[in-house]
């Protein structure tokens, strides 16, 4: 069985287009398992933390904005690499049709869904969007038994 994490997110122009299920679906289908969900709409404090890397770029104000518009719903799912490849690049121009920005959206500013880039931000990313509690530990067995040979 697989024991990474990472931290997927539809953003909030995901959430207004309706398509939190076609993309949560897109990890379930391929077999990655869920485990935590949540709704909310940020808190300022939390956002700034999220994307402290970026906070000296100029888009950044623009960044908070649109993050803390409207509510955004957070997964937690057992993948990292191979979320980041489903995603697509972060310029939804520049990705390929069959990803998940390829597919969805067309502006940088309103790329519909966020994937954590290694292990480490996962681990950083989950931690700060979700308390330990709110994560599940479970087994599907039946369903991990057809999808990993
Ligand atoms: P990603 O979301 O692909 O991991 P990132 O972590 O570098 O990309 O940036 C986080 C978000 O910030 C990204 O999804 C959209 C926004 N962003 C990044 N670079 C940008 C740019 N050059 N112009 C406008 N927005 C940008
Ligand atoms: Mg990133």
């Amino acid at each position: 069985e697989r024991e990474e994490r990472t931290f997927i997110m539809v953003k909030p122009d995901g959430v207004q287009r309706s398509l939190v299920g076609d993309i949560m679906e897109r990890f379930e289908q391929r077999g990655y398992k869920l485990v935590g969900l949540k709704m909310m709409t940020a808190p300022k404090e939390l956002l700034e933390m999220y994307y402290h890397e970026l906070r000296e770029r100029p888009f950044f104000p623009k960044l908070m904005a649109y993050m803390g518009s409207g509510p955004v719903v957070a997964m937690g799912m057992d993948i990292v690499a191979q979320g980041r490849a489903m995603l697509g690049a972060t310029d939804p121009l520049k990705s390929a049709p069959g990803t998940i920005r390829g597919d969805f959206c067309q502006a940088t500013g309103r790329n519909v869904c966020h994937g954590s880039d290694s292990k480490a931000s996962a681990a950083r990313e989950i931690a700060l969007w979700f308390r330990d509690n709110e994560l599940s530990h479970y087994t599907n067995d039946h369903h991990t038994k057809w999808v990993y040979e």
